[in-house]
């Protein structure tokens, strides 16, 4: 339905400032090395690649701001703010060029830009996080004081105006509560388990796929996020990787056992490309320098391309 002339943009976003764990900025290279524009350019996407930031100069930037861009505990919230508005406009000039936004992080910050753009372009977009963490933190809930465990608290304006910094005010909080789905989440903090009942936000954690399975999570999310219709309307995914169980997913910066297995988590975006809805992805938290064992590289950088190679329809027939 949508993206019928197969034109994608693959923007790397190669940020780690949302988080404390450096190597998460070599998410894009160590998919690209793998392969991943080739293997999307065989399935008819014809494909251009994005950089909104040059990783060089971030890292200068962020070794000048480290010090003082702080706000209480939270971290590089100037930092944050611009580097999320860049990919912001990244995305946002890729959709007016009719350009499926495939987005490598980096850190989960990264979606505030990503998501906004995309609900921007489609208003009554649906998001699905799929995510062992549900980053919805404010600016007051934090206990890590880590932008990327807060994405979602910006998208949809949650934090007190007088609180958020001028470099993060671009932020439309474009997103509604009941446009978001949850799946995989295992790892939750108190104050957010305190937010989601609040606004009442579908969540399916690892007990609902253990009790429903993965086909009915799947088809039950996309309902919430649009009940009108039956699910049936534009999806941004947002897929953190860690949703996946740590076997298949070791190098990222907080793993959490009892994830999902390899095929529930491939089948999840088989089936948004059967849909034909999806309308942007983003794939996060892929950090390569965290690997104890030799596979644990390559392990994590094969999945994470499967990831996006089955969302842009693989494996359909
Ligand atoms: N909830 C924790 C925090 O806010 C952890 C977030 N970590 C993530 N999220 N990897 O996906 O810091
Ligand atoms: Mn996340
Ligand atoms: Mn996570
Ligand atoms: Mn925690």
């Amino acid at each position: 339905k949508y993206y019928e002339s197969q034109r994608l943009s693959i923007i790397t976003a190669p940020f780690s400032g949302g988080q404390s764990r450096s190597g998460v900025e070599k998410g894009p290279k160590y998919m690209l090395n793998h392969g991943l524009q080739n293997s999307l350019t065989k399935l008819g996407w014809s494909t251009v690649i994005t950089e909104p930031l040059s990783s060089a100069i971030l890292q200068i930037k962020k070794d000048e701001m480290d010090q003082n861009d702080r706000m209480g505990i939270v971290k590089r919230p100037n930092l944050v703010g611009k580097v999320t508005k860049l990919i912001y406009e990244t995305v946002t000039k890729s959709l007016s060029n009719e350009r499926f936004p495939l987005t490598l992080g980096g850190d989960h910050s990264i979606a505030m830009g990503t998501v906004s753009a995309v609900i921007d372009k489609f208003p009554d977009a649906g998001l699905l996080w799929i995510d062992a963490h549900a980053d919805i933190n404010t600016l007051t809930s934090t206990d890590s004081g880590n932008l990327h465990g807060c994405p979602v608290s910006f998208l949809m304006g949650l934090n007190d105006k007088k609180m958020v910094p001028e470099s993060m005010e671009w932020i439309p909080g474009n997103l509604k509560p009941n446009k978001i789905a949850y799946i995989g989440l295992r790892d939750i903090d108190e104050g957010e388990k305190k937010i989601l009942k609040n606004l009442g936000i579908a969540a399916f954690s690892m007990y609902h796929v253990d009790r429903l399975g993965i086909n009915e999570v799947i088809e039950m999310a996309m309902r919430a996020i649009h009940p009108e219709t039956n699910g049936d309307g534009p999806i941004m995914c947002s897929y953190d990787v860690d949703a996946l169980d740590p076997l298949y997913v070791p190098a990222t910066g907080t793993p959490v056992r009892g994830g999902l297995t390899l095929r529930e988590g491939l089948f999840l975006v088989e089936r948004l490309a059967e849909t034909g809805n999806l309308v942007g992805l983003d794939i996060v938290e892929v950090n390569p320098d965290l690997a104890s064992k030799d596979d644990h590289v390559s392990d994590t950088i094969a999945t994470s391309c499967s990831i996006a190679r089955c969302a842009l329809g693989e494996t359909l027939l």
